[in-house]
């Protein structure tokens, strides 16, 4: 015979093992099958019948044992010894005693800036080792400000997407915390740490501070004809700029070291050589040589 117990309770209220004889031929105790989860305390009715009960004697965990599996043996006082079983399966159902666990606690990602909207960025995953709605997590942002802009979540699969312009130039990385909760509320939180990577997105700009208008034929070589300054937006070698005068003429660039972080370099250009006599007027094209895909044309 199978008796079921589910939870809190009595169970099956029939009188557990009648037994027919009178005196000690009738019921005299009751044997539990060895259970560290359980024991069997025997209580004297009034009528001078035993009635078993099951005590829980440690705390069960439906995670490490789901059920229990118990063999009541009831023993009369006769001989021989008359006995008659009943087999106890007990069904653990789950309590919420588990938080959901990020696989890590800090997840570090880089991506490159000017990423497409949409684009896969990271995914976060957690995992509850409870069953059911205690087990069903959904993700959700802790630190909004501006995140909500840039990136956007699956609450459902811990997805993190691109949604906003992400512009190295403008922030280099983002921190946030994501947060895991279960059906029955218990959250953890982890760390995400998003690095943006510099792309070359910025052309340099030239700028022309002070040019001389007209300059004597009898100037002095090194004479400083105009100033500008460079200046490119991007990092490392992206925004480095080399300058030089495309067209054959007496003046010659010296470059200052790039100021960082001003992202600036200032540049003069001298007189090289004298100046023929004859030509009255000079014209001179600055390059800006860029290492990768930019350049600019300026004249003056
Ligand atoms: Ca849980
Ligand atoms: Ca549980
Ligand atoms: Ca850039
Ligand atoms: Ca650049």
């Amino acid at each position: 015979r199978w008796l079921h117990w589910r939870g809190a309770g009595t169970p099956d209220p029939q009188s557990p093992a009648p037994d027919a004889d009178v005196g000690l031929n009738s019921l005299q105790s009751y044997q539990l099958s060895y259970n560290e989860y359980f024991s069997l305390m025997v209580k004297d009715k009034a009528e001078g019948k035993n009635a078993p009960e099951l005590i829980l004697e440690k705390p069960l965990d439906r995670e490490h044992q789901n059920s229990h599996l118990l063999v009541l043996t009831a023993m009369d006082g006769g001989d021989p010894v008359q006995s008659g079983t009943i087999q106890i399966r007990i069904e653990v159902t789950d309590a919420n005693d588990n938080p959901p666990v990020f696989s890590q606690d800090v997840y570090k990602v880089s991506i490159p800036e000017n990423l497409p909207l949409g684009t896969s960025v990271l995914k976060v995953t957690a995992v509850d080792q409870d069953e059911g709605i205690n087990a069903k997590i959904t993700y959700s942002f802790k630190t909004l400000r501006d995140i909500g802009n840039m990136f956007m979540l699956d609450h459902q699969n811990g997805e993190i997407k691109s949604k906003g312009p992400i512009d190295f130039e403008i922030t280099s990385s983002y921190t946030m915390n994501i947060e895991a909760k279960d059906g029955g509320g218990m959250a953890t939180e982890c760390k995400i740490i998003i690095e943006i990577l510099d792309e070359n997105d910025n052309a340099p700009e030239v700028i022309f501070t002070s040019v001389s208008n007209s300059i004597t034929e009898d100037a002095e070589l090194g004479m400083v004809i105009a100033l500008f300054k460079t200046l490119d937006k991007d990092s490392g070698e992206n925004g480095e700029v080399t300058c030089l005068i495309k067209e054959k003429v007496p003046f010659r660039i010296e470059s200052s070291r790039r100021c960082s972080p001003i992202r600036e370099r200032k540049t003069e250009i001298l007189l090289s050589s004298c100046l023929p006599c004859k030509r009255l007027k000079h014209k001179a094209q600055i390059e800006t040589n860029h290492l990768r895909d930019c350049e600019k044309t300026v004249g003056f």
